[in-house]
């Protein structure tokens, strides 16, 4: 008899059925799926996996690579695999069942699988090649460049020939390159990514990516191409170090593509094609594209069928540079999901503000760029303008990227119906100029594409306040726009480096909003690789053009984000892969600073970044950091079993809390510096001896009254702002923060028409208009770090840092200030949680789903049990709940897995 459960969802390092992987041994996750609606406390008490080599062995139920037998556990995340050592290449087919409570068995799962890619260096047979020349090879006369950016390269394109002698039966295609690429085979663009092989320390570490290219060769004559970008390997990037505009090469003067086509033949045989000197190159239509510059493209100059085994004018193609391998670089599997397009936009309007130049409002401030449909005269020059804002004329608002250019120019070949879209660069703006359009462009002229690292969406939140809603949606465009292979700051000026102090200010946030868990195992091996000889972390990562170690609130980036993705995907291998290099970070920190202060080595030193008028004492700020690290440090070392070191960091968290408070806190409970993030900082970090928390949260509160009940937190306070106050107690103060639309506040800028979020509270003023442009982005994402709040604490969906990855959830939901209700979802490793309240008239009533095999804790305001009902029945006699504990004004439930319906009624 089979239970009316299912393992779904099977996922290996995060991914479904992930090809190429070098994780080893790779981990497994699924889900548990119930038919039943109403079965409550669904656990499962074992499992047992299959993995076999081939497809058909698994359908036989031949685990030849690892068969686990029934193992007694309720584990259904992060599991280790523990079968047969796995070599390159090694197709992996897997199933899993489980028993439940009652030791009824599931069926097997749906077949998943994984793939590992080349393990070893010595895998790698292809070398590097390129082109020398980097200018068109013909006359350019006609392409004015209306950039002043130097450096700017046409972009290469490589190809080769293949004659394939047999039936293809299985083709892996690994490729990377120095800059970004496509693949071309036989007339087709392999895969869907964008900017591959994605953004690492070049001079350590390069990604390679695995497609499966079965079904695009066949047996004969076969065509290989690639393109080749600038990218962040020698295009532009950040802003200008120099002041003459050299923010490029950073990492090597050319781009090169590696590539390694290997083929198995249904006779059992193999071939493996590489990049080496039997390719040729040329220069075709791409005059240059680069991240801020933008795309020009002459369709004049395309290279007719160059990626068709039929065509002829590839083969007077120059001969390729070739270079060796390098053994000190790291070829790496990419962990995380690449960059695609993941949303079409229609413009909403558009309007000709003078003869001939047109504005399209896009509706959103987005990160992508536009495809666009034009016919006309050969030669004919459309020029496509990207910006955020407009100025009051209705021109379009460029100081604000500084140096980028953001502009895309198209020139026509001239035959019929023409598309064009760029190939490496992206742009973020709401707005679009088009300037040269031949006839009179429509809405359908062009279509705006969303591209960013594709992160799979896991939450969904409503409230009855459509500001708040409003505010949600501008926190998730503001990632979807800077998640691009790594946490960027921001999309659209000369700048786009993975700040760490945003990063860590906005991973909790993150972590709601989508699964981040892959796209930050790749950044968290950046911000290691960036580590300083000395130990210090960087301020970005990849660290580039900002050498200086990382300031506090910067460099702890690498404590604080592996630590929330542990608390938020249970994943222990993070915490161990980084362990060494966390512990050298908080060495290096108490070698500098042996009074436990953080005086020494605060390098670029941002204070609270770009608060208003609150400039919190910066020594105070990083040691509040310091000690934040210490104490996260000894959770990390606890929950890797490393108790010796938990212990030593518990006593240097506690001793760098008594030198805070005994430098910069008074009895009465004030804080040097008096801001709003001086307390919050001190109360997040627990830095405070308990008889002077309420103290310091009544100042927090006083500072807040002071300001009309407004913030004035920058970067560094505003994420753990609402948190402390709601946790001290104040969640009205919380609430209200959150309906301020008044400045300086969130509702201000969605006032004042904001679809993402802004740089700066002040970035645009009724009084003072735009903000100096030398830094005013309008679409970067931390002061939407209040995100986690909305989430955890108005909606009620925590993790259990004791058992994390949601295997048991903290569900305790606030109301207040003017919402009537919620309703949020969130799709953690375990599966679906859902919670909703509302109030009608004087009753609260709580909807809560939960996974199979979790457990929660369901924290309501009550000021008794009794006053609590599930369905029609007391709570604490319904079945799958129990009671737990009566707080002064919450009481506590423990609920297993199923749908509850809870009531609360006023006294
Ligand atoms: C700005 C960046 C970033 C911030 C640093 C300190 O240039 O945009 O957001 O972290 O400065």
């Amino acid at each position: 008899m089979t239970t009316n459960i299912l393992p779904v969802l099977l996922r290996c390092e995060y991914l479904i059925n992930p090809l190429g992987i070098d994780a080893t041994p790779p981990r497994l996750s699924w889900q548990i799926e119930t038919t039943s609606s109403t079965q409550r406390a669904i656990k499962q008490s074992a499992y047992q996996i299959l993995v076999s080599s081939t497809e058909s062995g698994l359908v036989e139920g031949k685990g030849d690579l690892w068969d686990s037998g029934k193992i007694l556990s309720s584990q259904s995340s992060q599991l280790v695999y523990d079968g047969a050592s796995l070599t390159s290449g090694q197709p992996c087919w897997w199933k899993v069942r489980v028993w439940d409570a009652q030791d009824e068995v599931s069926d097997f799962s749906a077949p998943a699988r994984w793939e590992m890619g080349l393990l070893a260096q010595a895998d790698w047979q292809a070398q590097w090649i390129g082109l020398q020349a980097t200018t068109p090879a013909y006359e350019a006369a006609d392409v004015q460049p209306i950039q002043e950016l130097p450096g700017l390269q046409a972009s290469p394109y490589l190809h080769t020939s293949a004659t394939l002698e047999r039936t293809v039966q299985k083709a892996r295609l690994y490729v990377t390159a120095k800059g970004v690429y496509e693949v071309h085979i036989n007339g087709q663009r392999v895969g869907d990514a964008y900017f591959a092989p994605g953004w690492t320390d070049y001079h350590k570490r390069i990604q390679y990516q695995s497609y499966d290219v079965t079904t695009l060769l066949h047996q004969g004559e076969n065509r290989i191409g690639a393109i080749l970008g600038t990218g962040w390997y020698c295009g532009h990037v950040g802003f200008w170090i120099d002041g003459k505009g050299n923010n490029y090469k950073h990492y090597g003067t050319e781009p090169r593509l590696l590539l390694q086509l290997q083929i198995e033949y249904s006779d059992g045989s193999s071939q493996t094609i590489v990049s080496d000197d039997s390719w040729r190159g040329a220069l075709g239509p791409i005059v240059f594209s680069d991240f801020l510059a933008g795309e020009t493209y002459d369709a004049r100059h395309e290279l007719i069928d160059w990626d068709l085994p039929t065509s002829i004018t590839a083969s007077d193609w120059q001969p390729v540079l070739v270079e060796e391998l390098d053994p000190a670089l790291q070829l790496s599997a990419q962990p995380d999901q690449p960059v695609r397009v993941t949303e079409s936009i229609t413009p909403q309007s558009i309007s000709e503000i003078s003869p001939g130049i047109f504005i399209y409002d896009m509706g959103q401030n987005m990160v992508g760029w536009v495809r666009l449909q034009v016919e006309g005269p050969a030669g004919t020059r459309v020029q496509l303008r990207f910006v955020e804002m407009l100025n009051p004329d209705g021109t379009i608002y460029t100081t604000n990227l500084r140096s980028s250019r953001q502009t895309d120019t198209y020139i026509l070949k001239g035959q019929g119906q023409e598309v064009f879209e760029p190939h490496f660069t992206f742009h973020g703006f709401r707005y679009v100029e088009l300037i040269g359009y031949p006839g009179k462009p429509t809405l359908e002229t062009i279509t705006g594409l969303v591209a960013h690292s594709d992160t799979p969406p896991t939450a969904t939140f409503e409230c009855s306040n459509p500001m708040v809603n409003q505010l949600q949606k501008n926190i998730v465009w503001g990632q979807r726009g800077n998640f691009i292979s790594v946490p960027t700051d921001c999309p659209q000026r000369d700048e786009r480096l993975g700040w760490m102090g945003d990063a860590q200010i906005f991973v909790h946030t993150a972590c709601y909003n989508m699964d981040v868990s892959a796209f930050f195992t790749k950044w968290m091996r950046d911000v290691v690789d960036a580590q300083a000889a000395d130990g210090g972390f960087p301020d970005v990562a990849p660290r580039i053009v900002v050498s200086t170690n990382g300031a506090p609130a910067w460099g702890d980036a690498g404590i604080i984000v592996p630590w929330t993705i542990y608390q938020m995907y249970g994943d222990t291998r993070i915490l161990v892969e980084h362990y060494e290099a966390m512990k050298r970070w908080l060495d290096y920190l108490q070698e500098a600073n042996p009074e436990l202060l953080w005086k020494n080595k605060r390098n670029n030193d941002y204070g609270d970044w770009l608060s208003i008028a609150a400039d919190t004492p910066k020594e105070l700020l990083g040691t509040a950091y310091f000690g934040y690290d210490a104490l996260l440090m000894s959770r990390i070392a606890r929950a890797i079993g490393r108790e010796a070191d938990a212990a030593k960091y518990q006593r240097l968290f506690s001793a760098i809390g008594e030198a805070f408070t005994k430098a910069y806190v008074d009895e009465e409970g004030h804080i040097s510096g008096g801001t709003q993030t001086g307390y919050v900082v001190a109360l997040q970090m627990q830095l405070l001896p308990e008889h002077l928390r309420p103290l310091a949260a009544r100042q927090l509160v006083r500072e807040i009254e002071k300001k009309d009940g407004h913030l004035s937190t920058g970067f560094v306070g505003v994420g753990y702002l609402c948190p402390v106050l709601t946790n001290c107690g104040y969640s009205d103060v919380a609430f209200q923060l959150l309906n301020n639309e008044t400045f300086p506040s969130w509702g201000y800028s969605i006032k004042h028409g904001a679809t993402t979020i802004w740089e700066r509270w002040d970035g645009w003023t009724t009084d003072k208009g735009f903000q100096n442009p030398a830094m005013n982005s309008f679409n970067h994402y931390s002061l939407g770090s209040v995100g986690q709040w909305l989430f955890q604490y108005v909606a009620g969906i925590g993790a259990d840092p004791e058992q994390p990855g949601y295997q048991h959830i903290q569900l305790r939901p606030y109301m207040g200030g003017d919402l009537s209700y919620v309703r949020a979802e969130f799709a953690s490793i375990h599966g679906k949680i859902s919670s909703a309240w509302r109030i009608e008239g004087d009753t609260l009533i709580y909807e809560v789903t939960i996974p199979a095999n979790t457990t929660a804790t369901v924290a309501l305001p009550a000021s008794a049990s009794e006053q609590v009902l599930e369905g029609e029945l007391p709570a604490a006699q319904a079945e799958g709940v129990a009671l737990v504990q009566e707080e002064e004004d919450r009481v506590l439930f423990e609920i297993g897995s199923g749908t509850y319906h809870f009531q609360v009624r006023a006294n």
